[in-house]
């Protein structure tokens, strides 16, 4: 018998590219270890975490050994690894349509609310409200977009009724709406999509509430 492969994430439990792996995983049936790394506490910084991977972001898979970085790049490896079920259509068309409602969120509208733009603004001297306003505004934008790219041909999710890696991305980036009270109404395709998602085991396993570190009381 083959021995299965130790997979093992390093991630912070609200990160959201971290939150698109665990789905990912999930999604696959894999079994993985998760080793914290806490972004609030700067451990993504250090030294130790950085020799392994020298961008100091999380996610990144450790699979016996070799690691990955990029939450896309990681989910595509295992789509190749793991190929049941499929992450992305086999049509040519329906991929790059469905990669392209993916990366509408983790190539356009995260990046720019990732917690190192947002301390850049603090320390440039934006306040509070307005950190809030910009990473509010860039996920409007963002929805707008996607909830008019989206439309024409989702069913139960983003693409059809299948969840694919549109669905993985999407889950996280609404959790983070929800966290600055963003009303939702006007991306009808989105919430219903998230709502899909969401009732199904492999993405509720992943939200931050289930594997954030348990507080230690007294
Ligand atoms: N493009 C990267 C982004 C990863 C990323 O931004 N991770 C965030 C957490 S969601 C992080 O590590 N942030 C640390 C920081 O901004 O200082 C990916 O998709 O994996």
């Amino acid at each position: 018998m083959v021995r299965p492969m130790q997979l093992t994430l390093y991630d912070y439990y609200r990160s959201s590219a971290s939150y698109r792996v665990r789905i990912a995983l999930n999604l696959k049936g894999l079994a993985y270890a998760r080793v914290p790394v806490n972004l609030l506490e700067g451990e993504h910084k250090d030294e130790a975490y950085k020799a392994l991977n020298p961008q100091g972001f999380v996610p990144m898979l450790d699979a016996d050994g070799e690691r990955f970085t990029q939450s896309m790049a990681i989910i595509s490896w295992l789509d190749w690894k793991y190929p049941a079920p499929p992450l992305l259509p086999a049509n040519p068309s329906v991929r790059s349509h469905v990669f392209a409602l993916a990366l509408t969120i983790a190539a356009d509208i995260h990046p720019l609310n990732n917690l190192r733009v947002l301390k850049r603004l603090a320390a440039m001297g934006v306040d509070q409200a307005a950190r809030d306003d910009w990473y509010r505004h860039w996920i409007a934008e963002g929805f707008d977009a996607l909830e008019a790219l989206a439309a024409p041909h989702a069913g139960r999710f983003l693409y059809g009724d299948t969840p694919m890696l549109a669905d993985v991305c999407l889950v996280p980036q609404m959790f983070n709406a929800r966290r600055f009270d963003m009303p939702l109404d006007a991306w009808p395709t989105l919430v219903r999509a998230d709502a899909n998602a969401t009732a199904l085991e492999p993405f509720a396993a992943a939200h931050p509430d289930r594997v954030a570190p348990a507080v230690v009381s007294g």
